[in-house]
């Protein structure tokens, strides 16, 4: 089979998928370590505090925006003795303390989904958001919108 491209016409209108590569980074916030930086935590991790039985982790960053059809690189950087997960509805990940893991993703359809790290002891808190935009958005946008919905800015 032939790998012949469309012509320029063809593709005017149409947007090809990318592969973004995405680092995303397990970050302890308020944590019982950090105890001995911040004594004002000491009663909110107490029993009847009002993180009792919760430490705050962040994954950074927290919102990844990409387009419809695009394959994700994801790299996911543990850098903490704590374990950790990421989950997407149709991904689940271990992310083991010391860890770095690979994984790759393909955003399917637009919309807004949440992922998660699933410890209990980090829910809420630690979560996060994958913002797939639809194809057709981009179609005929000029290059640097591309660039800043990749961005975020
Ligand atoms: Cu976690």
């Amino acid at each position: 089979m032939s790998c012949t491209r469309p012509a320029p016409s063809a593709t005017a209108s149409a947007y090809t998928p990318h592969v973004r590569e995405v680092t995303v980074t397990t970050v302890p916030l308020l944590v019982k370590e950090a105890v001995h930086l911040y004594p004002f935590l000491a009663p909110d991790f107490a029993p009847g505090g009002v993180l009792a039985g919760k430490e705050v982790y962040a994954f950074v960053p927290s919102t990844i925006t990409v387009i419809e059809g695009d394959t994700i690189h994801f790299t996911f950087v543990n850098p903490e003795d704590d374990a950790h997960s990421f989950v997407l509805p149709d991904l689940a990940l271990a992310l083991p303390g010391q860890s770095i893991t690979h994984a790759t993703y393909v955003a399917r359809h637009a919309g807004i989904s949440p992922f998660l790290c699933s410890i209990a002891a980090h829910l809420p808190m630690m979560s996060g958001q994958l913002v797939v935009l639809p194809a057709a958005s981009m179609a005929s946008a000029p290059p640097h919108a591309e660039r800043e919905a990749r961005d975020g800015s």
